[in-house]
């Protein structure tokens, strides 16, 4: 099965959380600190892998999460980091967020892209240890990772891409050239799903496509053929191949016009790309005859194969290296990219019925403390929503003291700090 589009969630690891500890010491009543810090959790990496074909692991496994960092210890001992979770996908992957928004466009082998960091660790009352809290008797939780959906999108990158209605003979014409070995019947629609094969001509080589059958209105979703324009999409060149049978109710020169009016359709580029034209089934009567007449309607050399006999394919498959060649020079190389985005900083204030919500990880941070019914503990965080200016936020809002303010899982009252 090819599947080339599937919506995957992932998970980032959990951090580790600190740990409250003390170590006796004479004459410090309270002791000194040690609790160590909690581990970062796992980060989610996405990895093109040339030897995959397609997204078919993703299909049937959908939720993957990267590895939690371990809690800290006593005696200053840290948590452990968890592991970063790499995950494979096939070279022409596009990667887009839950919004619809590309992230990353994986078309170099081993190109690679971090989607979701890890929950940060939580700091063990050590590393709390300040002027004012000199054996402080918290600490803080792990930071959640943070999970997302993420849909990935397979685009083919073949050199050259076969075009044309359904039975015109593409699969047959791959198979001859290529070691690819697709379905052949003589009924229409017998290719559901692209085939590649690698081509080898003398001492060049090209990467060739066996898409789907197209019919006038793919680009309006007719067909077949629409989902798979977009794998035409990154051929370098295309070859347009038409049916002289007399099943097919188009004659030749209506093909091609309805053919180039469909990539037009899907894309303006698309129809600008260097093409090769080709006439398959020579072997029937009056084939040559027909193919003369084509050339002269489009004033364009079209090529005349038999894709069963194997007559004519070789200049045909030298025309395409020709294209393919061409499109190298003159469009530079197909580069991928990552998309970097800025750490959404700051937080949010809404009102939610008769709460005041704040949204954002800095505000989470501030008050993701082991236990907050330490009084210590809630002076702790108090004093950093403070500092990180959502008390200012919540007053400017039009909160008043004894409003309830709820930040993550946590609700307390609005109180007026000085
Ligand atoms: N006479 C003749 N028949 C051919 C030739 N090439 C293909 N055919 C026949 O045309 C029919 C369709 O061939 P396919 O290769 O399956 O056509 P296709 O373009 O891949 O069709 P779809 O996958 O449905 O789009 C089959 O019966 C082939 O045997 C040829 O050169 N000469
Ligand atoms: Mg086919």
């Amino acid at each position: 099965m090819f599947v080339d589009r599937v919506r995957v969630h992932l998970r980032a690891g959990h951090g580790g959380a600190g740990v409250v500890s003390f170590q006796k010491l004479r004459g410090k009543p309270k002791g000194k600190a040690i609790g160590g810090s909690g581990g970062r959790g796992g980060a989610i990496i996405l990895r093109a892998d040339p030897s995959m074909a397609t997204l078919l692991t993703y299909k049937r496994n959908p939720h993957h999460e990267a590895g939690g960092g371990t809690h800290g210890q006593g005696d200053l001992r840290s948590g452990r980091q968890g592991d970063d979770l790499v995950l494979s996908v096939p070279l022409g992957t596009v990667i887009r967020d839950d919004e619809g928004v590309v992230v990353a466009d994986l078309v170099e082998a081993h190109q690679q892209v971090t989607v979701l960091e890890g929950g940060r660790g939580g700091r063990g009352n050590a590393a709390l240890v300040s002027r004012v809290h000199r054996a402080p008797n918290f600490c803080e939780q792990g930071e959640y990772g943070e999970g997302a959906w993420f849909e990935f999108e397979l685009k083919l990158l073949a050199d050259a891409a076969l075009v044309g209605f359904p039975n015109a003979g593409k699969s047959t014409l791959i198979s001859r050239v290529s070691a690819a070995r697709p379905k052949i019947a003589d009924y229409p629609f017998t290719t559901l799903e692209p085939n590649l094969g690698v081509v080898s001509i003398a001492d060049r080589e090209f990467v060739f496509a066996d898409i789907p059958g197209l019919i006038e209105g793919a680009a309006a979703g007719k067909g077949l053929g629409h989902e798979f324009l977009r794998h035409v999409e990154r051929a370098r060149a295309l070859v347009i191949l038409l049916d002289p049978s007399p099943l097919q109710t188009e004659n030749l020169l209506r093909q091609y016009d309805v053919l180039i009016d469909e990539l037009a359709r899907h894309s303006v580029e698309l129809a600008e790309r260097p093409r090769v034209i080709a006439v398959n089934k020579g072997d029937l009567p009056d084939v040559a005859h027909e193919a003369d007449a084509l050339e002269s309607a489009i004033e364009k050399p079209v090529y005349a194969i038999s894709a069963i006999t194997g007559a004519g394919l070789e200049p045909l498959l030298h025309a395409v290296a020709d294209a393919v060649d061409l499109a190298v020079r003159e469009a530079p190389e197909r580069e991928g990219f990552v998309l970097h985005r800025p750490v959404r900083s700051g937080f949010e204030v809404y009102r939610d019925g008769d709460v005041w919500v704040i949204e954002g990880r800095v505000a989470e941070r501030a008050v993701g403390l082991d236990d907050l019914t330490k009084p210590e503990a809630a002076d702790y965080a108090a004093a950093r929503l403070a500092r990180i200016g959502v008390d200012d936020a919540l007053r400017e809002a039009g909160a008043e003291p004894g409003d309830e303010v709820r930040i993550g899982d946590l609700v307390f009252e609005f109180e007026e700090t000085e």
